[in-house]
């Protein structure tokens, strides 16, 4: 893939964000969502996201959904640009304060399964192909608050129905969960890309069920994004991304891509535009880069344009050094004595059984585990190429 074929798509919610924080009132002023998708074309996106409620305010009736759905049909139709992936807000109004699916009042559980619905059949409209749900608000701050095994039935119980109605209409869609450690729950259901991979196991319409793993929030677990993507591509469900910068364990800084940690964003990259180095049949991330990030609140206008437009000129640097990266006849060979290729090789012959192995006595009573101990891997050094390439 060239750097002009890159497919960057941003959520509405994001350009869109007016900076109202948990301390400080809004630092910019609105606009409208059609004007954005048009701004985002002429920056050079491809496509765009958004919730329901980003475009309809809460509670509108069903003429101004319509006039302002109607005005955002009409941008992405003028400027070309896709809409990807539709989710739901379940997480603003005060109804979901304790949930959506999840939520211990079995209304509110009913209301927002109704709200779902109404926007798969919006996303089936658009012609996405993905829906996310990120359940924010499907979680506690008190462990007693909850039953965690009904929590977890009723979760299972909602993304089947959900997932069962778009089996049922014949829509071509397919769902990403979207994991989230906390914020703005003390803990969120489902925290890590792990923890939602082990769900979607459990679901029976699991097989259009995948994930929507964010930056942030598996380094606000304190985990690595990367090895998320890695596993979820390796169980065939990474479905969507969200790209975006977080530095360190601490409050959800959606910063832009690159600006948290960016070696990290380096690898991700080179995940994404060139695979697995040593596993060329592995799956394949082939979906839109999409950034989820928040253009901080000290920017006026200008600034939210600065910052969209800094998400996708760090991606592209990071995949041309990604690129030479790994091309360069020096990475190669440091690939190959770190061991990479060797990974890739079936620990057991083609053919060779347990027995065989048991049988094998240069594997155990004949190994020489202290010399074999004495390897050096050069991670350090194929490391320091990265560094070089990214930095040199
Ligand atoms: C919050 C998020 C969400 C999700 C969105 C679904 C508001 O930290 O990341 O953004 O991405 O709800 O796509
Ligand atoms: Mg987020
Ligand atoms: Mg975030
Ligand atoms: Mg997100």
């Amino acid at each position: 893939m060239t750097q002009q074929d890159i497919k960057y798509s941003f959520g509405l919610w994001t350009t869109g964000w007016q900076g109202r924080d948990q301390f400080g009132d809004a630092t910019r002023a609105f606009r409208s969502p059609a004007d954005d998708v048009r701004k985002l074309a002429e920056l050079g996106a491809w496509g765009f996201t958004f919730h329901d409620d980003d475009v309809v305010p809460f509670g509108s009736d069903d003429a101004t959904r319509a006039k302002l759905l109607g005005e955002v049909k009409d941008a992405a139709q003028e400027t070309g640009l896709t809409i990807e992936m539709v989710t739901t807000n379940l997480f603003s109004h005060p109804v979901f304060k304790d949930g959506g699916v999840t939520s211990n009042d079995r209304s509110v559980r009913r209301f927002a399964l109704r709200k779902v619905l109404r926007n798969v059949d919006l996303t089936a409209e658009l012609g996405a192909k993905t829906f996310v749900m990120w359940g924010g608000r499907e979680g506690s701050e008190y462990d007693g608050a909850k039953d965690l095994h009904a929590a977890l039935e009723r979760y299972k119980e909602g993304v089947d129905l959900i997932a069962g109605y778009i089996k049922e209409k014949g829509y071509d869609i397919k769902i990403a969960l979207e994991p989230k450690p906390n914020e703005p729950r003390g803990d969120i259901f489902l925290p890590t890309v792990g923890h939602a991979l082990g769900f979607i196991a459990e679901l029976e319409h699991g097989d259009i069920v995948g994930l929507n793993p964010e930056t942030g929030h598996e380094q606000m677990a304190g985990l690595n994004y990367t090895h998320g993507l890695a596993q979820a591509l390796w169980a065939d469900k990474l479905f969507h991304i969200d790209l975006n910068g977080q530095r360190s364990i601490k409050f959800d800084q959606d910063l832009v891509f690159g600006h948290g940690d960016l070696l990290s964003a380096f690898f991700t990259v080179d995940l994404v535009e060139n695979g697995f180095p040593a596993s060329p049949d592995a799956p394949r991330y082939t979906g839109p880069r999409h950034f989820d990030y928040k253009p901080s609140r000290t920017e006026a206008v200008e600034g939210v344009w600065d910052s969209a437009k800094a998400n996708m000129e760090t991606y592209n640097l990071l995949a041309a050094k990604a690129k030479a990266y790994r091309e360069d006849p020096e990475v190669k060979a440091a690939m190959e004595q770190a061991g990479l290729f060797e990974l890739a090789t079936p620990t057991l012959a083609a053919g060779e059984s347990v027995a065989d192995l048991l049988a094998d006595t240069s594997a155990f009573e004949d190994f020489d585990a202290d010399a074999a101990a004495e390897r050096s891997f050069g991670f350090v050094r194929l490391n320091q190429l990265a560094i070089k390439h990214l930095i040199g």
